[in-house]
């Protein structure tokens, strides 16, 4: 958006009028979503391939179950990994995770995202920070929204950004960057989540909100897909598309970082012809897809001064919880929890020669997460408990 456009939509927006329809309205501005009436016949046109068969998904499915039985994978279940975020202390390394830092209230800026501190524009597109105190206002006014109407999920303030342009498959895609507070260290495991909501005025949905991470900060000049690739994929565990459009959602994954990451970019960037997207709602107003997003975290799983255990690994033997931590001797505590992210024990038992034996038969056959810590060393390892022990 131009500087000239960034100003009339402030004053559009100091007027009181609807702003997400100053934006729609905003010609080539980055966003250039079209009203859904004009569209309508367009509804008809090659959607990407987005419904798995049922084979694919039962291909899926053995993958994650074969998967199950490695107990040294490092990505477990996303319900499993925020109950250990929750148990956990870790710091969030994101600045102004939740967007309440704002400046400039009044000054026109390149997009309304830059009035949240600390969070920057990657691209030429044009993400937004939405405002619920209406006494000082800082980016569009949460009240012009429409049937989007949405308040934050945390605080006064949330961003929110166009993720695809709908059936037309225009490139529109919108991100954020900001600078975590500290880089991101070797081999260490992180977790990364967000919350978001669709905004209902708006709708289509994709399948992911992708999180990249990187040495350096990164500006294409594009208003279209980011040339990167995420390392992490946000997705809801319950919903193949992020459609929710009246609840807020948290998003949860994991992942090992490289070393030295320091630049988080949020947004879509698979290519166009590869977005995986629908129309969820082909009765909303406009047909792209718009998501509001607050609070992001991204959180070391391990807290700080606990070193992970090289090797380590959970087995059970048909009658006990069975643990391996490479050699180490002394008092484990375990926690485990389940499937479902549920804590289901907590104990202290003897590692003897780094072996150590949790009696679980009470609890029922399935996969369960455990978290053990001996001597300033910690690991989080899966295991299924089989019938009759595996
Ligand atoms: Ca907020």
């Amino acid at each position: 958006m131009s500087h000239q456009l960034a100003k009339e939509d402030e004053q559009k927006l100091s007027k009181g009028t609807d702003p997400a329809r100053n934006k729609l309205r905003a010609g080539r501005g980055g966003e250039h979503p079209v009203l859904q009436a004009g569209r309508k016949r367009e509804l008809n046109f090659q959607v990407p391939k987005m419904w798995r068969t049922r084979m694919e998904m039962n291909n899926m499915l053995n993958a994650l179950l074969s998967s199950l039985t490695n107990t040294t994978a490092r990505a477990i279940p996303l319900a499993v990994a925020a109950a250990l975020a929750a148990m956990a202390t870790a710091q969030n390394l994101v600045p102004n995770p939740s967007f309440e830092d704002t400046v400039d209230c009044s000054t026109p800026t390149q997009c309304t995202l830059l009035k949240a501190t600390q969070w920057y524009n990657p691209t030429i597109s044009t993400p937004d920070v939405w405002d619920a105190d209406t006494a000082r206002l800082c980016g569009y006014d949460v009240r012009t929204q429409g049937v989007g109407q949405m308040q934050p999920q945390d605080g006064d303030r949330m961003a929110g950004g166009f993720f695809w342009d709908g059936p037309s498959n225009g490139p529109t895609r919108e991100y954020m960057l900001t600078r975590l507070t500290d880089e991101l260290a070797p081999e260490a495991a992180y977790q990364v989540s967000l919350w978001y909501v669709r905004n209902a005025a708006f709708g289509s949905a994709v399948d992911h909100i992708g999180v990249w991470l990187g040495n350096d900060s990164i500006h294409e000049p594009t208003w279209g897909p980011m040339d990167l690739m995420p390392q992490v994929r946000l997705r809801d565990p319950n919903s193949e598309y992020l459609t929710n459009g009246t609840q807020w959602t948290q998003l949860v994954d994991t992942f090992t970082a490289m070393g030295g990451e320091r630049w988080l970019i949020i947004g879509n960037f698979d290519p166009q012809d590869s977005i995986q997207a629908i129309v969820a709602d082909p009765a909303a107003p406009y047909s792209n897809c718009y998501y509001y997003m607050d609070h992001v975290a991204v959180e070391a799983l391990h807290e700080a001064g606990i070193q992970e255990f090289v090797h380590a690994a959970a087995y059970w033997d048909g009658r006990n919880l069975v643990l391996h931590t490479e050699g180490f001797s002394g008092t484990v505590t375990v926690d485990v929890l389940d499937g479902l992210g549920r804590h289901v024990c907590h104990s202290e038992a003897g590692l003897t020669e780094g072996q150590a034996a949790i009696p679980m038969d009470q609890y029922p056959c399935g996969l369960y997460v455990v978290r053990m810590r001996c001597a300033q060393r910690e690991a989080v390892v899966k295991f299924v408990k089989g019938e009759g022990g595996q």
